[in-house]
């Protein structure tokens, strides 16, 4: 199973370098911190590290805005800690994924500055995608696309004489100004900055909003776009060509380095062409993440995966949270609708922890059993929940401000990960440390630290641990197929070769246990030889 490229059955930790370990004491994560705990992600059995962006930053959407690509943040370091953090990681067996934002810069950016600074109609201008506004005086945006973050897409600068200008396309929040990808110069520039981290060891890169770079001609109006693709501003046609552009930059390396693009598209075949072979390696399954806790729909989507990647040849990727989404524990959880994916709907309802929890292990055991690469969000495998309850004033996401609160935002996902200790910063900082923690830590995580969980064979720690080091061990287990095996309605039961099973129990009764000679690992404790609802067991078949 784990022969072939590394990426077709990695297990890629997620480090938010903001939230993981804050070495400096100023109440900030930073890459000290993930140096002194790279131990953690080694023992935990994964095999590569994706860190957000650590890049030079005004941290207006934490790092995902970028002011130098090729330096790091002092906030998190020095270009030489990051280096020092890579040679570091490889000795320890693990392979450093950075992070890269091609669709949007900081408006603090060089470049940026200087196309405000050279008004309108400069060369200079030209890398973004500046235009004057509609109305009388200007004062409408240019289009009707709204930005993620609430509002229009828009911002308008004052010019350099004094008066209001022009409006610049951002996507996202006004501090993140879109690239003009048609521009040569930011072609060159970013297959410049792919060089720069190749050269300095990265084994690949995470592409943020990689369906955004290339925008429908003329900035046409939602109603006048008449594309093929659900939005103007995303998945052009003319996205392809820039990839494959970028794979023939990577693939000049030691065909070791991976691309994994971030993109949300529902449409099995749209989605399939960022994985041409001479595109893109891999891709986040996002559909699997929001799948409801359902065994239809888990096997649709899961079923639904498969195909499509296999049409291209690309490895399936299984997701259950990141640093954008709601925790799963808190989406399996959710007690007046069963599921919940949509934070804004679904904020603050009632969520019951112990049944969040018991899915939680449940769907970890399932996704490391299915063919394909596995990603960890710090803090899954400690069972954390999303923090629902931070006050709207200590909120710092700038989805929150942008859609004046309508949006919780992403701050819930993002508290410092909790080490030890019994109490606030439980470790995440120095005991002298300056600061507290940049979002509050909840008063009751004494029992979900790192170091509460480790030696209990209870905890999700542990059962994450185990659960790795047996995919490691087992060939059944990594790239390959799966055959789905009859199975009573709401399990499902499928084998991985070599009399591998997985059967995972999404009904609200016990299930029978397909027949077995070994049982390796369950997610629970089974109930007089039977499998408990929300439950996943991994067992040696009877051939
Ligand atoms: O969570 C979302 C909005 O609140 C998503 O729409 C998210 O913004 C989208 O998936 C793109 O995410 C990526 O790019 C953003 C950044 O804020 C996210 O953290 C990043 O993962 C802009 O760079």
């Amino acid at each position: 199973p784990h022969t072939g490229a590394w990426w077709r059955d990695a297990v890629i930790y997620q480090v938010y370098p903001r939230s993981f370990a804050d070495a400096d004491g100023d109440g900030v994560g930073d890459i000290a911190g993930i140096r002194a705990r790279l131990g953690h992600i080694r023992e935990l059995g994964a095999d590569a590290v994706w860190i957000s962006p650590w890049y030079v930053s005004p941290m207006a959407d934490h790092g995902y805005d970028v002011a130098d690509y090729r330096d790091i943040d002092p906030l998190f370091g020095t270009r030489a800690d990051a280096e020092a953090l890579i040679a570091e990681a490889r000795e320890a067996g693990l392979r450093i994924v950075v992070d890269l934002v091609p669709n949007h810069c900081s408006d603090r950016h060089p470049w940026f500055r200087a196309a405000v600074a050279a008004g309108p109609g400069s060369p200079e201008r030209e890398l973004f995608h500046f235009r004057p506004g509609r109305g009388e005086g200007g004062e409408l945006p240019p289009n009707d696309w709204p930005s993620n973050f609430g509002g229009p897409a828009w911002s308008r600068i004052t010019e350099p004489d004094g008066r209001p200008g022009e409006w610049y396309l951002r996507m996202f929040a006004a501090g993140q100004p879109d690239w003009n990808w048609d521009h040569p110069a930011v072609r060159e520039e970013f297959a410049s900055v792919l060089r720069f981290w190749l050269d300095r060891g990265v084994a690949g890169f995470r592409i943020d909003v990689a369906d955004y770079l290339a925008k429908a001609p003329g900035l046409p109006d939602r109603a006048e776009y008449t594309g093929e693709s659900r939005d103007p501003w995303s998945d052009q046609d003319a996205v392809h060509e820039i990839y494959r552009g970028w794979r023939r930059v990577l693939d000049s390396y030691d065909g070791e380095r991976v691309f994994v693009a971030e993109l949300w598209n529902d449409d099995p075949v749209r989605f399939a062409r960022y994985l041409r072979p001479d595109e893109l390696h891999s891709a986040f399954n996002f559909p699997f993440l929001q799948a409801r806790w359902d065994a239809r729909a888990m096997r649709e989507v899961i079923d639904a995966t498969i195909a499509e990647h296999a049409l291209v040849g690309a490895p399936t990727t299984w997701v259950l949270s990141n640093h954008d989404t709601t925790r799963h524990v808190t989406r399996y959880g959710r007690v007046e609708t069963g599921y919940g994916f949509n934070r804004a709907e679904l904020h603050g309802t009632p969520v019951d922890l112990e049944l969040g929890t018991r899915r939680a292990r449940a769907a970890a055991l399932l996704t490391m059993a299915l063919p394909g690469c596995v990603y960890i969000y710090q803090g899954d495998e400690l069972g954390l929940w999303e923090v629902e309850d931070i006050p709207m004033e200590l909120r710092q996401d700038p989805a929150v401000v942008g859609t004046g609160g309508a949006d919780p935002g992403r701050d819930g996902c993002r508290v410092p990960i909790p080490w030890d200790g019994d109490r606030a910063p439980y470790g995440f900082s120095p005991p002298d440390a300056d600061a507290g923690p940049w979002l509050p830590q909840p008063a009751d995580w004494k029992a979900h630290t790192v170091a509460a969980q480790t030696g209990d064979p209870d905890s999700s720690l542990e059962l994450y641990r185990r659960a790795l080091a047996v995919r490691r061990a087992e060939p059944a287990l990594g790239d390959g197929t799966l055959t789905w095996l009859p199975a009573p309605g709401g399990v499902l039961s499928f084998t991985r070769g070599q009399g591998l099973v997985c059967t995972v129990n999404l009904s609200g009764e016990p299930a029978e246990l397909p027949p077995h000679t070994e049982l390796l690992l369950t997610s629970g404790p089974l109930d007089h030889g039977l499998l408990p609802p929300d439950t996943t067991v991994w067992l040696r078949g009877a051939e």
